[in-house]
């Protein structure tokens, strides 16, 4: 087999965001655009040469020719072994368990999550460590360096891979093993979860059940666990197959880009349902007539974690990310446990994980999870969330939500998302906050006197590695927050997240509107912000 080497120059800003590269499908396109970031990620991660590479995405367009050409580079770069999902599929959490599983030295996922997809749609590239989690910024740092002084990439002769079905085959030296996306992940799931239960649940007739795949990679892992496995109705399953472009869709589980199925819920014609994202690490829960905040479930998750027979012997802690509300924390207080806020993206839980220090992590980005992989995992939440009705027979979504909050306390809470914003409104909003934030202590808005306010910064409890400028915090002692950053995952302008968090203890005022409770902290928002004034909008253009 050939192989050559392919001079080019360096391009401007390949640097990992909060999860992986993500960018313009054309941006991906240019000649050697793709091969340059990959290169990079060949010359910094030493582990990969002679070791096993784990490759798949999540079907969006432009996966397969990627796919293709990664292969005849990890071939170039003396990979010794690539598993890579049938159909190159894999899904964010199945790429981590079969890392783990495996003993891989890393995997390149190929997603951009629940950005669009499509010709002009968004793709990314995310590198995962031996440990099956997320690059950490040290790594994506030096592959970030490396991008910018590269000056070629190698790759083997033209092979034809046949990426559709599952056995050996070799890519010069190189051997790729096709593997079932599903297999794995699902073996996994398996060893946490009641399936007795959850099939008993899944099979009465009075049990509305339904999931929403949004035409992205959770169908596959979703027929086979709920419909094959657990013996939901095979209709119960939709959106099933999926499709470079997701449909047209934006495959993002929350109530305005699955509004079908929210709707349905909200109208109490399902008792549960669930809806998974563009690579199936996202999830939401919904009752008959109610939402679950992503915040709210990992609480309850936590608070209930003994019903799972994974769980069933305790949670070492709780982690969740900074703008994610406090309610993981009223139950760890509670029940004992340790509780860390770390700043946004599933690469801060890692190093916890790793060292045993939490169980269970969230954010409020529709993303929950715990130690049996190192990315969120949307499936899994699912079939915990199923697990925890299963057990307690008679009780429904609500009846638990209502349960928590009355125990714990509710913690109000909404995102309001500012979504391709002129990057440099961006700034002077936020610039105008974090000026305001040093004389803020002691000052009362909304009603409510603040306690604190910074810029977040983190310092890894375990490996002492420190992230600054994480998010604006203004804090009203353990009654309120609000929160200001930018997104880094968009590949338009410049996306800005605010978040609001109210809480309160009194079981009578628990069930209130969540936008009228928030509203003095909008409010607020506005007037340390001047975001709307600044952009000339008159609200954001997603609220979660
Ligand atoms: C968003 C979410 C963050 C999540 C990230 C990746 O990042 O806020 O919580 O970890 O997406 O999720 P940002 O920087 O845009 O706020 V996924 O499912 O898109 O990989
Ligand atoms: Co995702």
């Amino acid at each position: 087999m050939t192989m050559q080497n392919v001079a080019i120059a360096p391009f401007e800003g390949q640097k990992p965001g909060t999860s992986g590269l993500r960018k313009k499908v054309s941006v991906f396109r240019q000649p050697g655009y793709l091969e340059a970031f990959v290169q990079a990620v060949f010359d910094t991660q030493a582990a990969l040469q002679g070791g096993t590479l784990v490759l798949g995405g999540d079907g969006r367009f432009y996966n397969r020719e990627a796919i293709a050409i990664i292969l005849r580079m990890a071939a170039a770069s003396g990979v010794a072994r690539v598993l890579v999902g049938r159909g190159g599929i894999l899904s964010t959490p199945a790429a981590s368990a079969v890392i783990r599983r495996h003993g891989a030295q890393g995997g390149l996922v190929l997603s951009a999550s629940h950005n669009p997809g499509g010709p002009d749609g968004d793709f990314g590239i995310k590198f995962n460590i031996a440990n099956g989690g997320p690059a950490p910024e040290a790594v994506t740092e030096a592959i970030y360096a490396r991008t910018q002084v590269i000056d070629g990439y190698r790759i083997a002769g033209a092979a034809a891979i046949d990426l559709d079905h599952a056995g050996r085959q070799h890519v010069g030296a190189m051997a790729v093993d096709v593997i079932d996306p599903v297999d794995d992940y699902a073996a996994l799931l398996e060893t946490l979860f009641d399936f007795d239960a959850i099939a008993a649940l899944l099979k009465r007739p009075d049990f509305r059940f339904r999931f929403d795949a949004m035409h992205a990679v959770t169908g596959p892992y979703a027929r086979r666990l709920l419909v094959d496995r657990l013996g939901a109705p095979a209709a119960s399953v939709v959106n099933a197959v999926p499709l470079e472009d997701f449909g047209g869709g934006h495959p993002d589980p929350n109530p305005v880009y699955a509004k079908d199925l929210y709707d349905a819920a909200m109208a109490g014609s399902l008792d549960f349902a669930a809806a998974s994202d563009g690579d199936g690490d996202r999830n939401m829960i919904l009752g008959a007539g109610i939402a679950v905040g992503p915040s709210d479930s990992l609480a309850v998750l936590a608070a209930n974690a003994a019903l799972a027979p994974g769980y069933a012997k305790g949670i070492a802690g709780i982690a969740r990310s900074m703008p994610t509300s406090r309610a993981a924390d009223a139950v760890a207080a509670q029940l004992g446990l340790p509780c860390f806020e770390t700043p946004t993206g599933w690469k801060f839980f890692g190093s916890l994980l790793d060292a045993g220090r939490i169980t269970l992590c969230g954010e409020e980005s529709y993303g929950t999870s715990s130690d049996h992989v190192r990315e969120k995992d949307g499936l899994w939440a699912v079939l915990f969330w199923l697990n925890i009705l299963a057990r307690q027979p008679g009780l429904t979504v609500r009846d638990i939500l209502r349960r928590h909050w009355a125990r714990f306390g509710r913690h109000y809470y909404s995102r309001h998302d500012y979504e391709a914003v002129d990057a440099g409104q961006a700034k002077t909003a936020l610039d105008a906050l974090r000026a305001a934030l040093p004389a803020l202590p002691g000052r009362r808005i909304a009603g409510l006197a603040v306690t604190e306010a910074d810029d977040f910064a983190y310092r890894d409890p375990v490996d002492g590695s420190e992230s600054r400028g994480q998010g604006l915090r203004v804090i009203f002692g353990s009654q309120a927050r609000l929160v200001a950053r930018l997104s880094g995952t968009g590949t338009e302008g410049a996306t800005v997240r605010l978040y609001f968090e109210l809480f309160e203890d009194d079981p009578a005022r628990q069930d209130d509107d969540v936008q009228a409770r928030l509203q003095p902290l909008f409010d607020a928002a506005e007037t340390l912000t001047g975001l709307r004034r600044i952009t000339g909008r008159s609200g954001p253009d997603v609220v979660t």
